[in-house]
């Protein structure tokens, strides 16, 4: 029997920790009155949405003006303070506190890196207070069936991750017709370093961008496309099979007053040319899903895109939707998208992403959540995915430990949980790939 005695917040403290990327994020502890602690620590995006929750940094020439001192503070001075004797058995009362401190919907003032890596530190305390893994609690508490994810895993990184050497950002696969969760790191493994020895056979390998994929040095987008097709067969795979394709095209990165600039290419061109180029890209490779087609400013573009191809690829709105229940329903209203990208720092809190989350399951969209390109060593999204049951995780790509550490973490809740708790192929079922596999099976 859970004793509230033992469950007051009774210390909340605040350090600067240092990222993926070298640069300075807040980490937050939290200790309850019986002794139990939990930590949250803040990612942070290289290409965000305009309506996401605000990265506060301090400016100014030192750490190029990247210092967290001022969201230190916040959560020092004002939301430590705010949190003090609350019950933290049921985060949701934490996170009310927190928002109701600042309810705007950037969360400028406090900055939600601040509010952030505390919602998640309550979390992680109210889990270890409840002798709970983190997936369990809130599984219990939000009433879901758990569920090991299906992952998107990026091959080559460009966009805002890689200098801009390539426009479209994330080039990722998926692996839907595997039968575990090892399976799909295993499949994963082969095809990241089939990618990686084609580009140095092609001099098209410049580096490791910042999620860990392949930094491409190709002539054109496309070419990433072909090669990491390539890669997929000199994996021993048949793209399309049990492999799959999956974009982060993030075009409000290279959208300017309504045209899109696809510089590698010097190319300059209007919604309906962009929307056409993607087509004849999910007529020609094994593509599967595809976020942010178009900019976060043009919901007509993401309307006509998802008639167009909303029956055979899922939709992400990850920019366009930041997280947020209101703007979720609105898509769902307009007709744009059938997916939704849940990243909880865009939120804010925990339980403002888990709101987007619901927000997805009654319009009917699938939901992945994601890490950011600037990550940590926190797991707390392998936990969140599998606890919610949202059946999608986007980490980044297969080397480098900020990433690892997410997958390798879904490993041992999948040991928990049993092999039989991974979605595989499931979210996809409305895809092309998913009625090819049905009557495959039939
Ligand atoms: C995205 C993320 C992760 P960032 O656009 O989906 O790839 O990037 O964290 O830079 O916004
Ligand atoms: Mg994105």
């Amino acid at each position: 029997m859970r004793n509230s005695s033992v469950t007051k917040i009774e210390a909340v403290e605040a350090r600067r920790i240092w990222d993926s990327r070298g640069r300075p994020t807040v980490e937050v502890e939290v200790r309850l009155t019986g002794g139990h602690r939990g930590r949250g620590i803040a990612p942070a995006g290289a290409s965000r949405g305009s309506r996401e929750a605000w990265d506060l940094r301090d400016g100014g020439p030192a750490l190029r003006g990247m210092d967290v001192q001022m969201a230190l503070a916040a959560v020092r001075d004002r939301i430590g303070p705010a949190l003090i004797g609350i019950d933290a058995s049921d985060p949701r009362a934490a996170d009310s506190v927190i928002t109701s401190l600042d309810p705007s919907l950037l969360k400028k003032d406090l900055g939600g890196n601040a509010t952030v890596a505390t919602s998640m530190a309550v979390l992680h305390a109210a889990a270890a207070a409840a002798r709970k893994p983190l997936w369990r609690l809130v599984a219990d508490q939000h009433d879901r069936r758990p569920a090991i994810p299906l992952p998107e895993i990026q091959i080559f990184g460009g966009g805002a991750h890689a200098g801009r050497r390539v426009d479209i950002q994330d080039f990722m696969i998926m692996v839907p017709g595997a039968d575990s969760f090892d399976e799909v790191m295993e499949v994963t493994s082969e095809v990241y370093f089939a990618a990686g020895d084609i580009m140095k056979q092609r001099g098209k390998l410049a580096g490791v961008a910042d999620e860990g994929g392949w930094w491409p040095s190709f002539d054109s987008n496309e070419e990433a496309l072909e090669t990491l097709t390539l890669a997929i067969e000199k994996a021993s795979e048949k793209p399309g099979e049990r492999v799959v394709i999956s974009l982060d095209v993030a075009a409000s990165e290279f959208c300017r007053n309504g045209r899109y600039r696809l510089a590698l290419e010097d190319r300059d061109m209007d919604t309906a040319t962009l929307i056409d180029l993607l087509g004849r890209w999910i007529d020609s490779y094994p593509i599967v899903s595809i976020e942010d087609p178009v900019s976060e400013n043009d919901p007509d573009g993401m309307v006509e895109f998802t008639r167009r191809f909303g029956g055979r690829v899922q939709i992400i709105g990850d920019d366009y939707l930041v997280t947020n229940a209101a703007l979720v329903d609105q898509a769902a209203d307009i007709g744009a998208c059938n997916a939704v990208l849940i990243k909880v720092n865009q939120a804010g809190t925990v339980s403002e992403a888990i709101a987007a989350n619901e927000a997805a399951d009654r319009a009917g969209y699938r939901s992945v959540i994601s890490a950011r390109s600037g990550e940590t060593e926190d797991v707390t999204i392998s936990h969140l995915a599998t606890g919610l049951g949202t059946g999608q995780l986007k980490v980044g790509s297969f080397t480098r430990s900020e990433r690892m550490a997410k997958w390798n973490e879904c490993l041992r809740i999948q040991d928990e949980l049993g092999v039989n708790s991974f979605v595989g192929g499931a979210p996809l079922t409305d895809t092309w790939w998913g009625k090819k596999e049905r009557e495959r099976r039939t």
